[in-house]
């Protein structure tokens, strides 16, 4: 700290600022604050705005989203629902991919049924308007940023508010729903979306050490956003090293001590946003990389 007798200053440079011109600083300084303020209240209003809107736009969305066909993408009160297919697919990685670990091992998967998914990662805004709070450190990137800050069972409670609300039941993910809506019925892609990291993602490489507005990046194939970086998603699954014996409908391990989270983040270099990285987490834990996207089960 540098005293100039009439404040402290964080650097040299900025006392001698000071000691040249104390009327000039001072007014400097107030114009700051002030700017600073109405960017807060502008904030306020913005997160006011939206929650607003997303509240009063629920009722006649989630009775839309209900009667919705299975096969059709469609509105919901949480923007778009992006319908992933039954079928089968490759999950894991194949032994060339780089950066890929031992617990990625490739082999085909079965899901029965298709579902719904929400084409964004749940925002701030989104979150506000059913649970009356906002968990999230990045504030100030506004409500349509992804809700961060929630903890496994923030989600899950975020998840059962949600279904209440809108008379629709929304689940999180199996890992196995979350891998294979990532890959967008395509093959061949490291990253969700393209092999092309930066074009498709935010991560430790271009974040600027913070989240982004979603869906700026470009989609995968099922017209899905930040499927890999901005927050890291949690899953139903507990984690194991190996992946559940069956591979029909796969649901995870029986039990464990944490939970697995895909995708990357805005703090986690690229090898974490392939889309067959399986990372895990404590379920308490919740950090401001960590996010949530919901999906419907078919009928
Ligand atoms: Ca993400
Ligand atoms: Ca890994």
């Amino acid at each position: 700290m540098y005293g100039t007798g009439t404040v402290w200053c964080q650097s040299a440079s900025e006392a001698a600022a000071w000691k040249a011109d104390p009327a000039g600083q001072a007014a400097k300084a107030a114009a700051e604050a002030a700017a600073e303020a109405t960017a807060k209240r502008d904030r306020e209003t913005a997160f006011q705005t939206a929650v607003a809107a997303a509240k009063a736009a629920a009722p006649a969305l989630a009775a839309a989203f209900r009667a919705l066909e299975p096969g059709s993408d469609g509105e919901s009160p949480f923007g778009a629902m992006k319908w992933i297919p039954a079928g089968t697919f490759s999950m894991g990685s194949p032994s060339s991919e780089a950066g890929r670990d031992d617990n990625e091992t490739q082999h085909q998967v079965t899901l029965t049924k298709g579902y719904w998914m929400m084409e964004h990662e749940v925002t701030q805004g989104e979150w506000l308007a059913v649970m009356g709070t906002n968990p999230s450190h990045f504030t100030a990137c506004g409500p349509t940023c992804p809700v961060e800050m929630v903890s496994w069972d923030d989600a899950v409670a975020f998840a059962k508010a949600a279904s209440k609300r809108d008379r629709v039941k929304y689940k999180l993910p199996t890992e196995a729903q979350w891998e294979r809506a990532a890959r967008g019925g395509r093959t061949g892609e490291v990253y969700a979306g393209g092999n092309e990291l930066r074009a498709v993602g935010w991560t430790k490489e271009n974040s600027d050490s913070k989240t982004h507005g979603v869906c700026q990046k470009q989609r995968n194939g099922y017209g899905l956003c930040d499927m890999s970086g901005n927050v890291l998603e949690w899953t139903l699954d507990w984690y194991d090293k190996a992946y559940p014996g069956t591979t029909t409908d796969p649901v995870g391990a029986p039990s464990g001590s944490d939970r697995v989270v895909r995708g990357g983040s805005w703090n986690n270099g690229p090898a974490f946003a392939r889309v067959a990285n399986r990372s895990w987490m404590n379920p308490g834990y919740f950090p401001g990389y960590q996010g949530v996207r919901l999906v419907r089960s078919s009928p």
